[in-house]
Order: C-alpha cells, then sequence, then structure tokens
C-alpha cells in the first residue's frame, strides 16, 4: 500500500514538474540580443536628436508604386526617413495583401530590406472587426473586444488571427537567419472611439486585456523580435487610463494630427507640447523612450509647416522619433502627409532635413549594431 503511495506521488511530482517546465519554455522567451540592442541604442540615440519617418515610404509615393528604391522623401532630400512604418491589417485572414493593397510579401521585402540600412521598422495593425466581419472602423457593435477575450465567442478565432501576426513576425528573416526586430503597435488610437477597440466600445480592464492577450500569444507563438508601442490618440489627460503597464510597453508614443487648416496649428503644438512634457517626465523616471508614433498635415497646406509648426511643436523634447503618415499613390485622392518634388513644402522640408537635431538615414549608425 505504502509503495502503491509512494508511487503516485512520484509520478503526481513528474508530470507538474513536466507542466513547469513547459509553460517556462512558453512563457520565457526573451528578446533577441539584436532586439535588446536596438532598444539600447534607440535611447542613446535620443539624447543626439529624433528620426524622422514615413508610412509605407519605399512602397508607394505621388504617382508611383512598387519602384525598387525609391520614397517622395528621398525624392526631396536624397535620404531615406530613418523610420519606416507599414501595416498588417488582412493579415490575420491570410490575405495576400493588406488593406491598402501592398502585397505581404512586398511589406516583408521592404521590412527586411531597411533593416540591411540600418533604419527602423514600425509595424501598425488595421485589424478587421472579428465580429461583424466589417473593417478596424465598424464601430456598430460594442461587444468585440469582450468576444475576441478569453470566455467570449470569438477567442478561439481571433487566437488564430493573432497567430497570422506572429507567423508574420517570425517571417522577418535576413538570408543569414537575423530575425529583424521591429516595433509592433497595435490597438492605437484607443482614445477615440473610432475602431472597434475605442475608448466607448470596451472597458479599460478589457482593453488591458487585450494587450495583455495578444503579447501572452506572441510570446507563446515564439516571437521576441518586437518592442511594443502604446500609442493614444488622445491628450496627455486620459494617456495612462489604459495603459497597460511598463512591463508590457517599450516605447511610449502618440498620434496627433494637424486639422482645419492653418489655424489649426495652434491646437496641435498645444497638444503636442502636453504630451511631450508628461511623457519627458514618465520616460525619464520609468527609464522608457518616448516617440511622436503618428503625426501630419494632411497635403501639408502651409509651406512652412516643417519648420514652424512640427519642428517648434517638438522644441527641444527628447522623442526617439515622428512619423507621418503615408502619401497614397491615388493622386486624386489627396491623402498625403509627406511633400513630393513640387509640393509646396518642399524648400522648408530641406530646412527640416539640414537642421542637425532632425535624423534621417545617413544621420544614424546601424542601430543593430553596438558601434552606437
Ligand atoms: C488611414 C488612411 C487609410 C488607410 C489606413 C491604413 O489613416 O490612410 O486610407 O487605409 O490608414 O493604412
Amino acid at each position: 500500500m505504502k509503495k502503491i503511495l509512494y508511487m503516485i506521488v512520484f509520478l503526481v511530482s513528474v508530470i507538474m514538474l513536466m507542466t513547469h517546465c513547459k509553460n517556462e519554455t512558453v512563457t520565457i522567451t526573451t528578446q533577441t540580443a539584436e532586439t535588446q540592442l536596438l532598444l539600447s541604442n534607440l535611447k542613446q540615440l535620443s539624447n543626439k536628436g529624433y528620426m524622422f519617418g514615413q508610412h509605407d515610404a519605399t512602397l508607394y509615393g505621388i504617382g508611383w508604386k512598387g519602384e525598387e528604391e525609391r520614397s517622395d522623401i528621398k525624392s526631396v532630400c536624397g535620404d531615406y526617413p530613418a523610420v519606416i512604418s507599414f501595416d498588417l491589417g488582412r493579415i490575420e485572414k491570410g490575405a495576400l495583401q493588406n488593406l491598402d493593397g501592398v502585397l505581404f510579401k512586398d511589406i516583408r521585402k521592404e521590412i527586411i530590406r531597411h533593416y540591411e540600412r540600418g533604419g527602423l521598422v514600425s509595424i501598425s495593425w488595421h485589424v478587421d472587426n472579428p465580429l461583424t466581419g466589417g473593417d478596424s472602423w465598424d464601430v456598430s457593435n460594442k461587444n468585440v473586444v469582450e468576444s475576441v477575450l478569453p470566455g467570449g465567442a470569438n477567442h478561439e478565432k481571433f487566437q488564430g488571427w493573432l497567430q497570422q501576426v506572429a507567423n508574420f513576425m517570425n517571417s522577418l528573416q535576413t538570408i543569414n537567419n537575423v530575425k529583424v526586430p521591429v516595433i509592433f503597435r497595435p490597438w492605437h488610437e484607443h482614445t477615440g472611439s473610432w475602431f472597434w477597440w475605442g475608448q466607448d466600445l470596451c472597458t479599460t480592464k478589457q482593453y488591458k486585456s487585450l494587450w495583455e492577450m495578444t503579447e501572452e500569444s506572441m510570446r507563446k507563438a515564439g516571437v521576441n523580435n518586437v518592442l511594443y508601442a502604446y500609442s493614444p490618440g488622445g491628450d496627455a489627460a486620459d494617456y495612462m487610463e489604459r495603459y497597460p503597464g511598463d512591463n508590457y510597453i517599450d516605447i511610449l508614443g502618440f498620434d496627433t494630427y494637424q486639422f482645419n487648416n492653418d489655424e489649426g496649428a495652434g491646437a496641435f503644438k498645444e497638444l503636442f507640447q502636453k504630451n511631450l512634457e508628461f511623457l519627458d517626465k514618465y520616460c525619464q523616471k520609468n527609464n522608457k523612450l518616448y516617440a511622436i508614433t503618428e503625426a501630419g498635415y494632411e497635403k501639408v497646406p502651409n509651406p512652412n509647416w516643417w519648420t514652424e509648426v512640427l519642428q517648434e511643436s517638438i522644441g527641444d523634447y527628447k522623442p526617439v522619433y515622428v512619423l507621418v503618415w503615408r502619401n497614397a499613390y491615388e493622386q486624386e485622392d489627396n491623402h498625403y502627409f509627406a511633400p513630393f518634388p513640387g509640393q509646396i513644402s518642399e524648400d522648408n522640408f530641406i530646412t527640416f532635413y539640414k537642421h542637425p537635431r532632425t535624423l534621417f538615414l545617413n544621420d544614424i549608425d546601424n542601430l543593430y549594431q553596438s558601434s552606437l
């Protein structure tokens, strides 16, 4: 009898040990050496100046698409933006191209190329609505976040969607099998209510759980080449309300655009200063980085916008980068945020480019080497 009891205790211990080890391998996936190096290099770089970036910069621009080694920024100032961002919207459904009609294989190629140039890559995710079948902007139902969390009707389905994102992150490998470190910036602009994960569409607890679940799923899928960025769209007053916590976030950002013609510049500057002041204090105290994850003035109708509005709004603060949104190639859309040859802010952009604190690709050393 005693023997049997010992046997049972032994077997239970072995099973517990195995389960424990299994969990360990799952949860203790640390970031790759390149990802850790990138983070420390970014911290040093923010003392030198702020990098300039643009979304989809090398994929298309005004009047062109899919040309190698081209970008509207480069056509204007002769240099690449130091940061390029890309969007994974529709990857969750296994689509071949994203919501802006760009093939994921081209996005992957451009990410690896920009890494090889030594520049920084950021990734956003305008994920479709898993409950209604609509897009990110479909806010017709307020239970979407709840439905993807553990216990929700769409939880399993959404785990599959997260797996698609993880597969893409894991596929970002050079020919030497180095995994390319990227910034991942999901669940952005949640302080507004225009995305299904926005302010009025879920509770604070649900929003935080969404982040926790996302990062946990990435880790379980072996994603170890990602730094996470948080980017509300509002102002500093409600900045921390839904902050997932320092354990989840590497870079604290914000998305702020100028609207309503030139009179909007005052409001833009004010919001910028308020956010930057708050972030500067918080990040110094907590050893974090901050960035302007999205900014811009559509069609840049102010010829001096770059120096008189953007640069002045940033002042002496130390964001690691400022990124403007895309220059859509369909000219008739008039949806662009950076200058291109002939655009009215072109000359002023060159002045902005030459300023010692604005960093373009040639101003930075390779962000993945320890020479910084
Ligand atoms: C928005 C617009 C849309 C685009 C989306 C994702 O701000 O540019 O046209 O589909 O970003 O890139």
